[in-house]
């Protein structure tokens, strides 16, 4: 059994190689849904100077222990659920409650009010169903900002929104007048 430290790093390694460079690892990714083989990727986690010890076992839990849920295992692939900057992977659009979160920080926030929520170096904009899994992303850089995504205005707008899984929905892009701050102490608009 992994402890929570070698949990961690795995968990890092499996995201790197499955959201952003597959190639590094000698791992190819189905282009359509970004999976491998499980296989695949336990002998290139293996290949890696300090990993050659890692077993399935320890991949699945990962897997079964992730806070968000970050990967999923089935018919013996593997594939991050969501947060590829690598090839575009697919997703079938979905009706997304009428508002989602996005958090954010206050250096940001100026450029999106302005021109929207982008991906940036990712393939889409990563939304939340509640406000815990916004406060955790925006709480990584800077200070806290959480947006609310009028999801109702947005796809009159053209925006389709598609379902990741455990709560995390993704857009290709948000236009700003989809986006209010949320106000979380007194949990409302404001406006
Ligand atoms: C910001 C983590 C300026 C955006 C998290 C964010 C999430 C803009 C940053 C998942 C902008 C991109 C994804 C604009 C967006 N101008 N800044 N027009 N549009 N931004 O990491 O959503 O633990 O690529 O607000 O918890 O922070 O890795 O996206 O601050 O669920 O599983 O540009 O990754 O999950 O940052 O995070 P990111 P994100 P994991």
């Amino acid at each position: 059994m992994l402890n929570q430290q070698s949990e961690k790093n795995l968990s890092k390694l499996m995201t790197k190689i499955l959201r952003h460079s597959p190639e590094m690892f000698g791992v190819a990714l189905d282009p359509e849904d970004g999976s491998c083989p499980l296989n695949s990727l336990i002998e290139a986690i293996q290949a890696q100077p300090s990993w050659s010890w890692v077993t399935r076992e320890d991949l699945e839990q990962v897997v079964r222990n992730s806070d968000k849920q970050r990967f999923i295992i089935e018919q013996e692939r593997i594939r991050a659920r969501y947060g590829h900057s690598h090839d575009k992977v697919q997703y079938t659009p979905g009706d997304p409650p009428e508002i989602l979160y996005h958090g954010t920080n206050t250096k940001a926030l100026p450029s999106i009010l302005a021109e929207g929520l982008s991906p940036m170096s990712r393939q889409y904009v990563h939304l939340s169903e509640g406000t815990h899994f916004a406060t955790i992303a925006g709480s990584r850089r800077g200070e806290l900002v959480i947006l609310r995504v009028n999801t109702a205005v947005a796809r009159e707008l053209g925006i389709s929104f598609y379902y990741a899984g455990n709560e995390v929905w993704l857009a290709d892009r948000v236009p700003p007048s989809c986006c209010s701050v949320w106000d979380a102490l007194e949990g409302r608009r404001d406006e």
